[in-house]
């Protein structure tokens, strides 16, 4: 599936210029990572499934939790994000698919770990967060949000006319030392549009990889009648992790 002449995921000597652009850039974009005829395969396995694709269509906030009690409803914490944009869970995932050959290489994980600076890979605890994909046709988008998962994965298969662009802000979530600290200050200016944010360009067949739960992230709505096609591999440090409650109900329209 993957590009291995172009892309030497076994080699240690890629493997570390990789973490070290993961580190710097918080973000890694491998253009053509996937082989053409595996876009073109993985399109006609899904495109059809837009039509079984749950849209949401509520409003979250940045950390996808419930609104937090002890802050005002006004506060960057708090604010409601709209997210438009549709997606077919792991459970909707055919067992034969080429998606779960990647999600569980061991090749594929070990070059993940070693980018990532960690022991182990894990998958979510539940059955629907592991592997998706995402649909985003004309209007639709995904607001301003913290990820669940310790990191993703991207893999682009259809780009959209116009819009769907990649924008993030490195450092709103610090996981290191004793619990996880947010930087209201500057979530509330990314959240004012008083921060420019960074943004990644990139192409069908591209590998992003990215901090997601550090870096607040969002896709600007889709522009033209070409859906955004977007396969999400996430996964977690930690063994036993699931999504919270109100992202499952936001995102995936099901009940906890
Ligand atoms: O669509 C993308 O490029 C990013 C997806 C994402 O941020 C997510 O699934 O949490
Ligand atoms: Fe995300």
């Amino acid at each position: 599936m993957v590009d291995v002449a172009r892309h030497r995921i076994d080699d240690p000597v890629v493997r570390a210029a990789h973490r070290e652009r993961l580190d710097h850039d918080g973000a890694l974009v491998l253009e053509g990572f996937l082989r053409p005829d595996v876009v073109e395969r993985l399109i006609a396995d899904h495109d059809a499934d837009e039509a079984n694709a749950f849209f949401a269509a509520g409003t979250h906030n940045a950390e996808l939790t419930e609104p937090l009690a002890d802050l005002p409803a006004d506060h960057p914490r708090n604010r409601q994000i709209v997210s438009s944009k549709g997606l077919i869970a792991d459970d909707q995932i055919p067992d034969g698919s080429p998606l779960r050959t990647l999600y569980d290489s061991t090749r594929f994980r070990a070059y993940l770990a070693s980018v990532l600076g960690i022991g182990a890979l894990h998958p979510y605890a539940d059955r629907l967060s592991s592997i998706n994909v995402h649909f985003a046709p004309a209007g639709r988008e995904l607001g301003w949000h913290l990820d669940n998962s310790s990191f993703a994965v991207t893999l682009l298969l259809r780009a959209p006319l116009g819009g769907g662009r990649f924008e993030y802000v490195p450092g709103i979530r610090n996981d290191s030392g004793d619990g996880s600290t947010i930087d209201s200050e500057l979530l509330g200016r990314v959240l004012d549009g008083d921060l420019p944010p960074l943004r990644l360009d990139f192409a069908p067949g591209a590998l992003v990889l990215f901090r997601g739960r550090e870096a607040l992230h969002r896709v600007t709505p889709t522009i033209g009648g070409v859906t955004r096609l977007l396969v999400v591999l996430a996964y977690n440090d930690a063994p036993g992790i699931a999504l919270s409650p109100s992202a499952l109900a936001t995102f995936y329209g099901r009940e906890p």
